[in-house]
């Protein structure tokens, strides 16, 4: 099915796959090789073997499991399975330096755009609407956010630069909190094309009323939590995370240092005061909770944020997006690395939900209270490695992507999931409460 607004989905994956391949290779030529092949984290794999891994995902869904070719290198194929070696311990394999990486992953796309151009787009459920195309272009670009993670981990010199979002294209919205009315709303999708299977199948949930955030919770914010002695303070903390800050000596944001009264944060190799106004960043589940909890509320849960997100009372049906069906532009969401840094708190009237909610979509990845779980009716597609296997208690979800997320990885039912404690990732969140 083509949509008259957008080109058809043939097209769509050459210039997907495109855009994601000028994205990993200006984040793997910014480093020396010594760079790539460093491990600037225990929580993150060497950005070398980020290369190869999207290399090695797209040569076996695309040319094998599509065109049906026999592997190009199986003896580095474990080298590259995820779930094979922990992240940890990537750097002692054996892996394909930055040259043969490179030259692995260029050899796969050309013959992936070959085989774009020849096939037909039906039949299998991996090929119809291009599934398959757009599957492996957002897991690229979901790695190239890895890297960009893995980026903000390493210390030295800055390498990376992109100019700063533009301040609030108008006032900042009237109220602070929006009343989301009681009743049923579709969660889910069933006609997305690209929707990976996690976002499957459209369903009806009722939510009750409740009040939510119409911005993110922002440094200032946070500051006043750990002004008001937060971190030191155990009930307002679940009892893990209370535990985790104890163990760690947790006071603060990730990447936050203070000098004398000021906070200052590392932010892609650059120090530089905490801004107020910005949606605060790389917190933990556990931080985001405890935060809500002092503040008298609580996180959204996942229903909640997407019924704020996607539910329309006038037309009585979700939408793909907050502002509406059209795909996200500059002027409606920050996202796709255009910035290194979320916008203030307040931007983006033009990407507000109907009920004037902001910043839904991009800036910082939101936390919600629910565990990661399968939709009724959920069936895994294409691997069970994608989503079912990470599916129950030990997973939080997160909504709405960030500054960091491409559009093609980015939609009002997508759907993301950590560890409580991590905070390495792009993590901020919105509070809400009940009517
Ligand atoms: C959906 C971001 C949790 O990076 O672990 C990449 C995406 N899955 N390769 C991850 C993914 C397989 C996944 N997250
Ligand atoms: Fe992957």
């Amino acid at each position: 099915t083509v949509r008259a607004d957008r080109p058809p989905l043939r097209e769509r994956a050459v210039a997907e796959l495109t855009a994601a391949r000028a994205r990993t290779k200006a984040l793997t030529d910014a480093v020396t090789d010594e760079d790539l092949t460093a491990q600037h984290s225990p929580l993150m794999s060497p950005l070398v073997w980020d290369l190869a891994h999207i290399g090695n995902q797209e040569e076996l869904w695309l040319l094998r499991n599509v065109a049906g070719r026999a592997p190009m290198h199986p003896e580095i194929d474990p080298l590259y399975d995820a779930f094979a070696h922990p992240r940890a311990d990537r750097p002692r394999l054996p892996l394909l330096g930055p040259a043969a990486a490179r030259r692995y992953a260029a050899q796969v796309r050309g013959q992936v755009f070959d085989l774009l151009e020849r096939t037909p787009l039906e039949g299998t459920s991996l090929l119809a609407d291009a599934f398959a195309f757009g599957m492996i272009a957002q897991h690229e670009q979901q790695h190239d956010e890895t890297m960009l993670i893995t980026h903000q981990l390493r210390r030295g010199e800055p390498v990376l630069a992109a100019p700063d979002p533009a301040p609030p294209a108008g006032p900042p919205p009237a109220v602070r909190e929006v009343l989301v009315p009681a009743g049923p709303f579709t969660m889910g999708t069933s006609t997305e094309p690209w929707a990976l299977d996690n976002e499957r199948p459209a369903h009806v949930r009722e939510t009750s009323a409740f009040w939510i955030d119409t911005v993110p919770v922002t440094c200032a914010d946070y500051q006043a939590f750990m002004a008001d002695g937060g971190y030191h303070e155990p009930s307002w903390w679940a009892p893990e995370g209370w535990e985790q800050i104890r163990k760690h000596d947790i006071e603060a944001p990730l990447f936050w240092h203070r000098e004398g009264s000021v906070w200052l944060r590392r932010r892609f190799g650059v120090t530089e005061p905490v801004p107020g106004d910005e949606p605060v960043l790389h917190v933990s589940w556990y931080e985001a909770d405890a935060y809500a909890r002092w503040a008298g509320r609580r996180l959204p849960t996942e229903a909640e944020w997407e019924k704020a997100a996607r539910h329309d009372p006038a037309q009585g049906r979700s939408t793909r997006y907050p502002w509406g069906d059209a795909d996200p532009t500059p002027d409606r969401a920050n996202l796709g690395q255009r910035h290194l840094r979320p916008a203030r708190a307040g931007s983006y009237p033009a990407g507000a939900s109907p009920l004037g909610v902001r910043q839904l979509i991009g800036d910082v990845w939101e936390w919600t209270a629910s565990d990661f779980l399968p939709y009724p009716g959920f069936r895994a597609f294409p691997y069970r490695e994608y989503s079912e296997v990470f599916f129950g208690p030990a997973h939080k979800v997160l909504r709405g992507g960030s500054f960091a997320v491409a559009p093609v990885a980015c939609r009002g039912t997508f759907r993301n999931w950590d560890l409580p404690v991590r905070r390495q990732i792009f993590s901020g969140f919105r509070t809400a409460r009940d009517a």
